[in-house]
């Protein structure tokens, strides 16, 4: 007899409602769930591949410590005590901050895990914590801290009410959205242009979003803020002004920041005709709900925050930031405390070599390799690493390889070996995503709509739950020693009580000022992640403050497996979202007038510019064990467009060499007009090494050419496009 479980798939940031048939501990099959509130009945590959994920022999399942050489399999108690003998040693030999954690992008879909490490990082007391967002979005994260003091409020395209949609850097076709929760894109697309929607995709190559779209318009890479500032002194010469119901300062300084950038310079900085430019300024001005969105092209790249800045200032002009057919701010349903606002999340530290300034509480990745390899105080020793793949996704990777190898301790917490757990000293296996919950805490603020849903685990887990993990792991950081069953339970009481302190003590919070041992006598899960679970959703929006109102509890989504539809995003909350003191919205921070400085001296492109692309049957560096997702021809081709070719002398399917300042790989040619003239097009998240995946489809590492040096001014987030390059025939 096969039942039926019902999750949100862990994959991508579409977060599509799954529906499951198991029998017993097996998954027979997996299709989309039509009657998920939010996601509507889609699915991709990736999610039915799942079904494989789970079932797959290769997937860790053993706890694996480096024995003469070789990664070997002990039990939990042996690699918890080697784990803490290391990190004893190193931080009475070299202080906290010797104590590295790296964060991957997995842990955004894994509420237990992106909770159990937080315990852990706050517990080793290390400011040298690193995520893969300075190698993502933390510029469009800055950008907002920048403008509104509040580096989560990110505004999302409201495709559902627009009418003209400039899309800059972004391929939601075969990505899924991004920072924009969106799940059917390819279908709400469509939607948008049977209404009468126009679709303008700006981006180096023709993508597939750019084939569903009314227009499409080539770009150099890096160089979208020239075109952002043109389009903004267009719309002033249009007569445009800024609405006066927002409440900002600073754009008269802005504007005249960016007055003197004429047309005609523009127009050769981006290769984008004057023509064009003036076309989309007129369509931003005459229709009645213009949108603006960039993403991954428009944030890993040279002018990552400037270029994000200016995005959110043509959503203002055009009176679309916050309101209907706009740039909107989703609602979360999971309440984080937060401290008091200290002021600007930007270079309260810096890293110690290159002094690189810490951003939204983290170093960046940029950094990595100088801060193990210099030695001094301070010096990196340990990292662990929680579902990452640094050596593939960061820059520099034969540098970062070696760098990683030569830590005194190396912990990876991973589902998979990649070519990062190849290195390291200790390998923890983290659950099936079926065996452990799921909620969306930080995407949660980021949906076409607003929604609640909560994935139980489908079955029990074969080895501990990540939070336990983390968990244990931040015992053993602070306490120095490993804990006992009884010791860890006391060790997340006190988490929970902790947390729950904040709330109290939290304006923002629905239990703001309540008595904390009457909430954590309310709270309904006994043990686990789910606590802090139960307590971020009831202090939450549209919570129930723990029996002070009527509204939503943990226990509600466990008992509602399709979700619950909590209405269109809302208009009008700007003032509810601005964190600066003065509530106003700043248009010209220091930083940003800095950067249109950087911008106007900066050189124009290399000649050959290498740029990413994302692949449909991939998920960064990982499921590529998968046969369902393997099949087909060789998918991690390098796109050389047809002018280029023929002049270089490069025909379709030749091998040939791509190098760098920092590295140099070889990539099969694929001659295409697709890109434009002057740029090529890799995958990332493929690599030469060996690793123990048996399907493992292996490539050109893209990242061996990307330098970290290279990167965006105010957060150092490395700008992994627009890479120069030289290729040649082999
Ligand atoms: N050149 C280039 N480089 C890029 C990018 C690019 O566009 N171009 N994109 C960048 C972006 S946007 C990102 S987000 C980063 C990603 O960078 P990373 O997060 O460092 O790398 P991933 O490839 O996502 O690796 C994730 C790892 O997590 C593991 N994993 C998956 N699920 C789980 C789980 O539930 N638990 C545990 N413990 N492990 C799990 C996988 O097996 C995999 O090994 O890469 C960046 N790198
Ligand atoms: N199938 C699949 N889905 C994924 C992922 C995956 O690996 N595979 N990864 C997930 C992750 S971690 C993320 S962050 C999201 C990313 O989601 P998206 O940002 O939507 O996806 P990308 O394909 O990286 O789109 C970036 C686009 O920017 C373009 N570009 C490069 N440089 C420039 C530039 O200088 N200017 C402009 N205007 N465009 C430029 C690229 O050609 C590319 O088309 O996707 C997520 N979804
Ligand atoms: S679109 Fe993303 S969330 Fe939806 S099934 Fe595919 S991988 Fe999973
Ligand atoms: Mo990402």
């Amino acid at each position: 007899m096969s039942e039926t479980g019902y999750r949100i798939c862990s994959i991508c940031e579409a977060a599509c409602g799954l529906k499951i048939s198991l029998d017993g501990r097996q998954v027979i099959g997996i299709e989309a769930n039509d009657d998920d509130v939010f996601s509507e009945g889609h699915i991709c590959a990736k999610g039915i591949a799942l079904a494989e994920l789970d079932a797959d022999p290769d997937r860790l399942r053993k706890p694996l410590v480096r024995r003469d050489g070789r990664l070997t399999e002990v039990s939990w108690d042996e690699a918890y005590d080697f784990i803490c003998e290391r990190l004893n040693q190193i931080k009475d030999a070299h202080g906290v901050r010797a104590l590295a954690t790296y964060v991957g992008n997995p842990t955004a879909h894994n509420i237990g895990l992106s909770l159990g490490l937080g315990v852990y990082a706050a517990s080793s007391g290390s400011p040298s914590f690193y995520t893969a967002g300075t190698v993502d979005q933390v510029p469009k994260q800055l950008a907002c801290e920048l403008m509104f003091g509040n580096d989560l409020a990110i505004p999302v395209p409201d495709i559902e009410r627009a009418d003209y949609f400039l899309m800059l850097g972004a391929n939601p076709v075969v990505s899924n959205g991004s920072l924009w929760v969106v799940p059917k894109v390819r279908e709400r697309i469509r939607a948008f242009r049977a209404r009468g929607g126009k679709l303008v995709t700006v981006d180096p190559r023709r993508t597939e979003t750019a084939r569903a779209a009314d227009e499409h318009v080539f770009i150099r890479p890096g160089t979208d803020a020239w075109l952002l500032a043109a389009l903004i002194n267009q719309l002033v010469d249009l007569g445009c002004k800024l609405p006066d119901d927002y409440p900002v300062q600073g754009f008269e300084d802005l504007r005249s920041a960016l007055s003197d950038i004429d047309l005609t310079t523009v127009a050769e900085r981006t290769g984008i005709s004057e023509a064009d430019i003036r076309q989309i300024a007129t369509d931003l001005k005459d229709t009645a709900h213009p949108v603006v969105y960039g993403r991954v092209g428009t944030t890993l790249q040279a002018f990552g925050t400037l270029t994000s800045f200016l995005v959110e200032v043509l959503n203002l002009m055009t009176g679309s930031l916050d309101s209907e057919g706009g740039a909107m701010f989703p609602e979360q349903t999971y309440h984080a405390p937060s401290s008091p606002s200290g002021g600007l999340k930007h270079n309260r530290f810096q890293t110690r070599v290159s002094g690189l300034p810490e951003v939204l509480g983290q170093l960046p990745v940029a950094a990595l390799a100088e801060e193990i390899e210099t030695p001094g105080d301070g010096q990196i020793r340990a990292l662990v690493c929680f579902a990452g793949n640094p050596v593939v996704s960061n820059p520099e990777s034969d540098r970062l390889a070696r760098a990683l190898a030569s830590l005194d301790l190396l912990v990876c917490v991973d589902i998979y070996h990649n070519e990062t757990t190849r290195l390291a000293d200790v390998v923890l296996p983290g659950t099936s995503p079926f065996e452990d919950s799921h909620y969306d805490s930080f995407l949660g603020a980021m949906g076409y709509r607003n929604a609640a849903r909560y994935s139980a685990p489908l079955f029990d887990a074969e080895q501990p739950r990540e939070w336990d993990i983390g968990l244990k792991l931040g015992f053993v950081a602070a306490n120095g020693r490993v804990p006992d069953d009884a010791e860890l339970r006391t060790f997340e009481d006190n988490v929970v009580a902790r947390t729950i302190g904040e709330h109290v003590e939290d304006k923002n919070s629905g239990i703001y000022g309540r008595d904390p041992q009457e909430i954590m006598g309310l709270i309904e899960p006994e043990a686990g992640a789910e606590r802090l679970l139960d307590l971020g959703i009831r202090a939450g929006r549209w919570g129930d403050h723990f029996g002070a109102r009527e509204g939503l509890t943990l226990q509600q989504l466990v008992d509602t497996p399709n979700g619950i539809d909590l209405g269109a995003v809302r208009s009008g909350r700007l003032t509810e979202v601005v964190g600066h003191a003065d509530g106003r919205l700043d248009l010209a921070p220091e930083m940003v007038l800095t950067e249109i400085e950087r911008l106007r001296t900066a050189e124009t492109g290399a000649s050959t510019q290498l740029i990413g692309r994302r692949l449909t049957r991939a998920n960064n560096s990982w499921l590529r064990n998968l046969p369902m997702l393997g099949k087909g021809r060789s998918m991690c081709t390098l796109f050389v467009n047809s002018d280029d070719a023929r002049q270089i002398g490069i025909n379709d399917g030749e091998d040939v060499e791509v190098s760098s300042n920092v590295g140099v790989v070889t990539a099969t040619a694929e001659v295409t007009d697709d890109v434009v003239r002057g740029v090529v097009c890799l995958p990332h998240g493929f690599s030469e090494d060996e690793i123990e995946q048996r399907n493992g489809l292996s490539g050109p590492n893209y990242n061996r050419l990307a330098s970290a040096g290279y990167s965006d001014g105010p957060s150092s987030t490395v700008a992994l496009n627009g890479v120069a390059v030289t290729i040649r025939r082999k």
